[in-house]
């Protein structure tokens, strides 16, 4: 069995980080480890006054615990961070931990449409853009590819624009990097991937839905991370990946009024698992 472990932050009520990652990791039949790098009471969008204890410290101890069993990762997918310090950690982590083997999936989560999350500072991107550098494979939007090469962000763009950030991010240091929330048409959404090693694109899209719900971009990554892990190639990990996220919003948005603050994820697992086993 696959075993990936996830290294974000756990927010009790809203439905993102871990509590995306471990349910849908897991229904893919891969075994999910867990470092909660933070405890919120909920996720930063759109609830006021949320708790928020940080784990930090727990960072190290948990690592140096695990490296007396010699524990080992076939994936090391890291999400949402709160802090320069926890960066720090994540890449000692990953220095302690990766193989030559080890998929390193880091997911840059810290603003969207333009803007931070609530909590970041403007040099928080800078740290963001180190652990990138680390990884195999990082998925950032626009957003946060603008913010770690330092760029305008704009929502005008055409192909060019796109590949040429691709390749800037590469220039950061990973391997490869898909870009989410591509839309070159109105009717259209979806990822633009880069490998730098072999010089290849490959861009999919699915319907463009108007509406955006909060954890969807860690569903894409959970199950991004989690295909690739069983071992798909890059386009057909993509593929689902995408679908898979369009399934959960358009699931969602019946029930938008009350079901705003996540995706209704849960019910379109037994779609996943035809479409991984497919
Ligand atoms: O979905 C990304 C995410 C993860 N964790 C927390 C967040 C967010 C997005 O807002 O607030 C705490």
């Amino acid at each position: 069995m696959k075993r990936i472990v996830t290294i974000q932050d756990i927010s009790c009520f809203g439905k993102c980080s871990i509590t995306v990652a471990l349910p849908l990791i897991s229904a893919m039949g891969i075994e999910c480890a867990i470092i909660p790098t933070s405890v919120l009471s909920t996720h930063t969008g759109g609830f006021e006054g949320f708790t928020f204890r940080d784990l930090s410290d727990d960072i190290s101890k948990i690592k140096e615990h695990w490296k007396k069993y010699n524990l080992e990762f076939d994936t090391i997918y890291t999400g949402y961070l709160g802090s320069k310090e926890q960066i720090d950690s994540v890449i000692d982590f990953i220095d302690d931990f990766k193989k030559e083997s080890t998929l390193v999936f880091v997911d840059p989560a810290m603003a969207d449409k333009g803007k931070l999350y609530t909590g970041f500072n403007s040099e928080f991107p800078s740290h963001m853009a180190r652990l990138c550098s680390k990884a195999d494979i990082i998925v950032p939007n626009i957003t946060e590819a603008s913010f770690m090469l330092d760029i305008p962000y704009t929502e005008s763009y055409d192909e060019e624009y796109i590949k040429d950030i691709l390749k800037k991010l590469c220039g950061l240091g990973c391997k490869k990097a898909v870009l989410t929330g591509i839309s070159f048409e109105k009717s259209t959404q979806g990822v633009v991937y880069y490998n730098s090693e072999t010089e290849e694109y490959y861009s999919y899209f699915n319907e463009n839905i108007p509406a955006s719900f909060h954890g969807t971009g860690d569903t894409f990554s959970s199950v991004l991370a989690g295909a690739l892990s069983l071992g798909m190639n890059h386009e057909k990990a993509l593929q689902i990946a995408v679908d898979f996220t369009v399934k959960t919003i358009k699931e969602t948005i019946p029930y938008r009024e009350k079901h705003n603050y996540g995706t209704m994820f849960e019910s379109c697992i037994p779609y996943l698992l035809d479409k991984i086993s497919g």
